[in-house]
C-alpha cells in the first residue's frame, strides 16, 4: 500500500515500514518519507539480513546508518555478524536531513537486495 496522504505541515509521527519477504528484496524498494520520520525495516523471511547504508551514497554530513549501530560501511563489512537482522526481528532508523539514502543487505548485495530512502 502506497501512502499518498498529503501532507499538511506540521508535526508528523508518520513512520514507514520495510519488510524482508524472503525473495532477498527490500519492500518497497523506495521509501518516501519526511525529514525527521523513522523507518523500521522487518525481516519477515527466514533468514538473516541486514540494512547497511552506503557510505557514499547518503547526502553529505548525514548520519551513517546500518543494523548493528556501525559508524561505517567498512565497520559493518567487517563485523557481519553482528549487524545480522534475526528472522522475526527487526532495525529502525530516523533521517533528520534531506536527501537520498541507498543501503543494502551485506549477504544478498549481489543478488540485488538493494533499497532507498527518499527523506523530503
Ligand atoms: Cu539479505
Amino acid at each position: 500500500m502506497l501512502s499518498t496522504a498529503g501532507c499538511l505541515g506540521g508535526q508528523s509521527s508518520s513512520a514507514q515500514t520495510v519488510t524482508m519477504p524472503g525473495d532477498l528484496t527490500f519492500e518497497p524498494k523506495t521509501s518516501t518519507i519526511e525529514t525527521g520520520e523513522t523507518v523500521t525495516w522487518t525481516n519477515e523471511s527466514d533468514i538473516e539480513h541486514t540494512v547497511t547504508a552506503y557510505e557514499d551514497e547518503i547526502p553529505d554530513g548525514s548520519a551513517y546508518f546500518a543494523s548493528g549501530g556501525f559508524e561505517s560501511e567498512r565497520a559493518a563489512k567487517n563485523r557481519i555478524s553482528e549487524g545480522l537482522i534475526a528472522p522475526g526481528e527487526s532495525y529502525e532508523h530516523t533521517f533528520d536531513q534531506a536527501g537520498t539514502y541507498g543501503y543494502f543487505c551485506i549477504p544478498h548485495e549481489s543478488s540485488g537486495m538493494i533499497g532507498t530512502v527518499q527523506v523530503k
